[in-house]
């Protein structure tokens, strides 16, 4: 009885700190008029009586060169404009770009997360920068039918103040055939402390970039190959292709609320240091499921600890959405690297273009020595009991 009002008593403190805590996580989200809806001054280009005699201003934003608000429905050449979000949204013709002084923590990791569409140039990218940072993100590949897609990266603030930046670094002969953007949002990075009993460092996934909670595409996580500076902690996409980090609550996530999944095939790996002691024995588990996303199977992956390396391949289970997997291996030094990839390159089964693949999920590595002989006292234990109670 006690017992339980001590614990109401912590339950109600608990609940009175509940509205601070959230107050101070609304600073994640969408930057200031970070989705385009906000109407400039002289009104939206296409809602205007007159034909504006400038470039329009966009409200929050600094712009530079051929930087347009485009609307949905809007046209450009037979091509219908695709926008990620809401109704408007922008597109930076040639070397154009849009920026945005904000402020935040010095020495912290923040993660950006925002939407692109491509629109008619071949080789399209987007510059993403907080100076000295800066990143190209490939547009080339289409993930996904809808012509969009979210994607997330990461950058260290060295200042209180900072510049976010997107520039079209690219010169195509039509000045307006460039990439569209849309919704950008800022998350804070947390880095989770390591588990006691588990070498890797956020093996579930649950700590990543910002997702929209309307937003049923996951979110595209390029290459990042500083460990330190990652939208997923802990995490390093090594390759050129991204992954796409989902939410449980448009997909299927064998643990938690997210998760990997590898829609990129050998193109797509994702690996972590641990730190192992050479010459012990590990184990290296995992879930491996599907994304109940329509993808076309087989799905497999390929696991990788240390020197050893092991084909994976799911098994279609009525049951469940996922499966349990153990590699087993011998650490050679203090570091030892662990990666997937998919074997496969996968589609969704019915557009048979946006790409996808197995799932990932509650990765650890544990000293396989140690745990054995844990199970092995419990045995000893249960039986004692079971003798005492006899
Ligand atoms: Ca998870």
């Amino acid at each position: 009885m006690a017992r339980s009002s001590t614990r109401m008593k912590w339950v109600s403190i608990f609940m009175l700190l509940l509205p601070h805590l959230a107050f101070t996580l609304t600073e994640d989200g969408l930057v200031p008029n970070g989705d385009f809806e906000q109407p400039p001054s002289n009104g939206f280009p296409n809602d205007a009586m007159v034909e504006p005699a400038g470039p329009t201003e966009i409200p929050n934003w600094k712009t530079n060169g051929n930087v347009e608000l485009v609307e949905s429905g809007q046209k450009q050449g037979a091509l219908i404009l695709v926008i990620p979000q809401g109704r408007h949204a922008v597109r930076l013709g040639n070397e154009a770009e849009i920026g945005q002084d904000l402020t935040v923590e010095k020495g912290s990791i923040y993660s950006v997360t925002f939407s692109a569409a491509r629109t008619c140039a071949q080789l399209e990218s987007l510059n993403v920068s907080v100076p000295p940072a800066s990143q190209t993100i490939d547009l080339q590949t289409l993930y996904n039918v809808q012509g969009w897609d979210p994607y997330a990266v990461a950058f260290n603030a060295e200042t209180d103040t900072i510049r976010l930046a997107f520039k079209n670094p690219g010169m195509e002969d039509d000045p307006t055939c460039g990439p569209i953007i849309d919704n950008i949002a800022l998350k804070k990075m947390f880095t989770p402390d390591k588990p006691k009993d588990n070498a890797v460092l956020n093996g579930d996934f649950e700590e990543g970039p910002f997702m929209f909670k309307n937003t049923s595409l996951g979110v595209l996580l390029p290459t990042n190959l500083d460990e330190e500076t990652s939208s997923l902690p802990g995490w390093t996409v090594e390759s050129n292709r991204a992954m796409r980090y989902i939410d449980s609550d448009h997909y299927s996530v064998p643990q938690g609320k997210r998760a990997v999944e590898l829609v990129s095939g050998k193109e797509g790996i994702i690996s972590q240091m641990v730190e192992t002691t050479p010459n012990k024995q590990y184990s290296l588990t995992f879930l491996l499921g599907h994304a109940d996303d329509k993808c076309k199977q087989p799905l497999a992956v390929m696991a990788f600890a240390g020197d050893q390396a092991q084909n994976v391949h799911y098994t279609p289970n009525s049951n469940s959405t996922f499966q349990s997997e153990n590699l087993n291996f011998t650490a050679k030094a203090d570091r030892t690297r662990i990666a997937f990839y998919s074997v496969y390159y996968n589609t969704r089964s019915d557009d048979m273009t946006s790409l996808c693949g197995p799932v990932i999920d509650d990765v650890r590595v544990w000293f396989s020595g140690s745990t054995r002989i844990g199970v092995h006292r419990f045995g000893i234990a249960i039986l004692a009991l079971a003798w005492v109670l006899l």
